[in-house]
């Protein structure tokens, strides 16, 4: 039997009694009893029909039940489809039609709504809460603890994770085995991970970073981790003194800087912590270093790469860079128009070239070939430079896309969506600086001659329709938007309009 995933993450701990995680009500799980769980689990999913490459779309709180079901899925071959929580029904419409799962597995508050969207692309739909119980669970009741592991080779499918793109429409990212694996490989190696760890893991387990980046490294390191539904500071300052590491958005770092009881006694037990998702400020990694002693590591990643640089575990960790790449992945920067390698820390686009890269979007051949060049390297969209000790340096994004606390919203989405508004002529979106989330989400509108707009009416009105951290947290009405002599409209201009308008909430 090979299945190189689980047995690297898994099989190792099959009969170990060594602690896996605590969960928020304080309770204990092992290895070995998470293994059980997953077991369960995989074999309801053959139960359910699923065969080896079949996906399952989960949309569920966070739990260890959660994530026992990505377990499952490694174990018995299935892709995973973790969709954000925030997703309303009418977005997961188009997840579920776009993946074709055979099974859906939903927070049972939400089963009512996506009952008939389920039964409208044929696809079973069971039930996960947030302590692990649901119809999921009582299917699974009935299942031996132990389950065959299904035979995978490293270049078959483990997860496809829903990315935005610049024209609208989700892409799923189809990520193999070894894309998981290589990369965990590089991060237990870049970042010391031992048994001996305690990751305070307080992100979403929908994304790369707390499902691939903080679970994967966890598993393969044979680490623990206190495992927290999401990120309360209360927790973090409960929780750290106990703890060896953390990963984290910058906003985590920011409120924990806000809360005057950090400070060096609380951490002396922690020997990192990581940050990333989004640009960590230098003036956040001073003020942390400061107050704890501690130099945050920043590191680099996108769905579609796992895992590309890392500030040094030993050497300089520089704030406003993100280090260097890790073994084994290739980073280039390339002239924006003529996509040859610049010299001399000249400003370009970042590419990538590895095996942690993804192997495509799912069904959107094309679109996957624009992201590539002929050789063979991924085209971020990140703009970036080399400084002379070999540090990257983020710059700016080609691609529209503003990133709020982590998440990422690309603005074409939530523009449309303003247009369909009734008077709504045309819109921009845009983020500015947040002090909490970093960017916040801004929405400009111009009216249709002879109407008048009531911004807290289109609120209201597009309140069901997309996530809520997507919705603008602002909306202001202008005669119209400023353009260059191409027509184009000039975000820019209107991101210095509105520089100031959180500061000035606050
Ligand atoms: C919540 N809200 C937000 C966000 N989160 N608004 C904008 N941006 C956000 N990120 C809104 C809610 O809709 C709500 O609005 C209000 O803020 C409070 O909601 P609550 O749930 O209480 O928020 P929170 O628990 O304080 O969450 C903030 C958070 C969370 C802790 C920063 O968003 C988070 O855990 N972010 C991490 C995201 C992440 O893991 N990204 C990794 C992506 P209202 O009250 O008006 O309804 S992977 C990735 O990017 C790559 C690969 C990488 O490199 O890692
Ligand atoms: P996602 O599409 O969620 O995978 O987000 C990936 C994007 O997040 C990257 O293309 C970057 O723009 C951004 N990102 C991730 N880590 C960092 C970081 N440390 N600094 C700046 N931007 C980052």
């Amino acid at each position: 039997m090979t299945n190189p995933l689980y047995q690297s993450f898994f099989q190792r701990h099959r009969d170990s009694e060594a602690l896996l995680m605590i969960r928020e009500d304080g309770s204990q799980l092992s290895y070995r009893k998470f293994l059980d769980i997953a077991a369960r689990f995989a074999n309801t999913l053959v139960t359910c029909g699923m065969k080896p490459g079949d996906r399952v779309v989960l949309q569920v709180p966070k739990s260890a039940e959660a994530l026992a079901v990505y377990a499952a899925c490694v174990q018995s071959g299935s892709v995973i489809v973790p969709l954000n929580t925030g997703y309303t029904a009418d977005e997961v419409d188009y997840f579920v039609g776009d993946a074709q799962p055979k099974l859906m597995i939903c927070d049972p508050k939400n089963s009512g709504g996506l009952q008939s969207i389920c039964e409208n692309h044929s696809v079973q739909l069971e039930t996960l809460d947030a302590v692990g119980e649901g119809s999921f669970a009582e299917l699974s009741a009935k299942h031996p603890e132990t389950f065959p592991t299904i035979e995978r080779s490293i270049d078959d499918l483990a997860a496809f994770l829903y990315t935005s793109g610049t024209t609208g429409r989700s892409k799923g990212a189809m990520l193999t085995q070894v894309n998981l694996l290589s990369n965990a490989k590089a991060l237990v190696e870049t970042w010391r991970f031992t048994s001996s760890d305690v990751l305070f893991h307080a992100l979403p387990i929908f994304h790369t970073h707390g499902l691939f980046v903080a679970s994967n490294v966890t598993f393969l390191a044979g680490s623990s981790m206190i495992f927290m539904s999401s990120f309360k500071v209360q927790q973090a300052i409960d929780h750290l003194p106990k703890s060896t590491t953390m990963m984290g958005v910058p906003t985590f770092y920011t409120r924990l800087l806000d809360d005057a009881r950090l400070n060096r006694d609380l951490v002396q037990h922690m020997r990192l912590f990581i940050s990333g998702s989004a640009p960590l400020l230098s003036e956040t990694h001073v003020a942390f270093e400061e107050r704890t002693g501690h130099r945050i590591l920043e590191r680099y990643g996108m769905t579609e790469t796992n895992m590309i640089t890392s500030n040094p575990y030993d050497a300089d960790r520089r704030a406003g860079t993100v280090g260097h790449p890790l073994p084994g992945v290739e980073v280039r920067i390339t002239n924006q128009d003529t996509a040859v390698p610049t010299q001399n820390g000249e400003i370009g686009m970042i590419e990538v070239k590895g095996p942690n890269i993804f192997t495509g979007y799912w069904n959107m051949p094309e679109k996957t070939a624009e992201e590539f060049q002929e050789d063979g390297f991924f085209i971020t969209g990140d703009l970036g430079q080399l400084d002379e000790a070999g540090y990257v340096q983020i710059v700016g994004r080609s691609k529209d896309l503003i990133i709020s606390g982590g998440y990422n919203i690309y603005p074409k989405e939530i523009e449309l969506l303003l247009d369909e508004q009734e008077g709504v002529l045309e819109s921009a979106v845009i983020g500015v600086t947040h002090p909490d989330f970093g960017e916040g989400v801004v929405g400009v509108l111009v009216a249709k001659p002879g109407f008048t707009l009531d911004t807290a009416a289109i609120s209201t009105a597009i309140y069901s329709k997309i996530a809520r951290f997507k919705q603008p947290k602002l909306l202001f009405v202008l005669p119209e938007l400023p353009r260059n002599t191409m027509g184009k409209v000039q975000k820019n201009v209107l991101r210095d309009q509105y520089a100031d308008v959180f500061q000035s909430q606050e």
